[in-house]
């Protein structure tokens, strides 16, 4: 009888501590959806680091684009008690309430990519994001210097500006850099401004109404590559050629930026990193070990890419895109 049950305990604690050291650390992601290069490579780039990660499960949703989607996928990683919470907004507001939820539930926050405007009301452990803000005054400040280093700088042009989704943090903030940069070149006389949703087909369809709209356009500054691209097909269908009858200035830098810049379609592409891996995956493996992290918004370095390099922005110098397409990550 006594070796029956010794043979029992054995077991069970056999059995108890498999199961603990196999409990995996379970990180949850909210992705917006899939509209575009850059969110695929997001998406891509976090979930095979966390996937191939040792000891890490994944949780992930994709919102296809619906906040009420990314609310019910965070209610259930509360209810399904993940570890960590990854999340990006697909617009700036509210996310109050549910965000407060995932406090009450003690679930360790990462903020990615596009902040919540409650972002100051919520605990949060770590956040990685753009400067938008910064990104829309190199948008434009690249076409003023472009323009000047052709001879055009004292010239009028006219100049669209081609919004991604509207109240996306990254709408609203580089379209703040955008018109902030406006006023330092006076020469350059905004006749267009509309949201194209940061998809290429949204973009192919605003540039085509602004083309029977609209006399003249002689600047395109889009707010992402794929709504840039979208510009491209509508200038080409309307017998135009774009990167020299409308100058191109798209955001992201994804590869097909790079191709249409090597290919004279486009002229300017403003770097915005969709690989967050190499912070969320660290800043976990710290957080697993007690460390705190500040609240401040690690922001990534970032170039901006053109046809012949050397344009001078004061906090960046253009890069030549032909000379580093081949080391392109994305
Ligand atoms: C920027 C990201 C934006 C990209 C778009 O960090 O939120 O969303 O610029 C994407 O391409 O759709």
């Amino acid at each position: 009888m006594k070796k029956a049950l010794f043979l029992v305990l054995a077991l069970v604690m056999v059995f108890t501590v498999t199961a603990a050291s196999a409990k995996d650390v379970v990180v949850a992601f909210s992705q917006i959806g899939q509209e575009s290069d850059w969110r695929t490579a997001n998406t891509d780039d976090l979930k095979s680091a966390i996937e191939n990660h040792p000891g890490w499960k994944l949780v992930y949703d994709d919102a296809q684009q619906k906040q009420e989607n990314q609310i019910k996928a965070l209610r259930n990683f509360i209810t399904q008690g993940v570890d960590y919470i990854l999340f990006t907004g697909v617009v700036t507001t509210g996310w109050d309430e549910v965000l407060k939820e995932v406090n009450e539930a003690e679930i360790p926050l990462l903020l990615i990519d596009r902040m919540p405007d409650c972002k100051d009301k919520i605990e949060y452990v770590a956040a990685f994001g753009g400067d938008f803000v910064e990104e829309g005054r190199r948008q434009v400040a690249w076409a003023g210097e472009y323009l000047k280093s052709v001879g055009r700088g004292d010239e009028d042009v006219n100049i669209v500006i081609m919004e991604g989704t509207t109240g996306a943090g990254a709408q609203v903030d580089r379209t703040k850099g955008n018109l902030e940069a406006l006023k330092k070149y006076p020469h350059l006389k905004l006749v267009g401004q509309q949201s194209g949703n940061f998809t290429r087909a949204e973009g192919q369809a605003v540039m085509e109404s602004w083309l029977k709209s609209l006399d003249k356009i002689d600047v395109l500054i889009a707010q992402n590559d794929d709504m840039a691209l979208g510009a491209i097909d509508a200038i080409k269908a309307a017998g135009k050629v774009p990167g020299k009858d409308i100058i191109i200035v798209g955001c992201d830098s994804v590869k097909a930026a790079f191709d249409a810049i090597v290919a004279g379609e486009m002229n300017c592409t403003v770097e915005c990193t969709p690989l967050y891996s190499r912070f969320v995956v660290p800043t976990i493996e710290k957080l697993e070990q007690g460390e705190k992290f500040s609240k401040e918004i690690v922001h990534p370095e970032e170039g901006v890419y053109d046809t012949n390099g050397g344009i001078d922005l004061g906090t960046v110098k253009s890069t030549k895109a032909a000379d580093v397409i081949s080391t392109r990550q994305y």
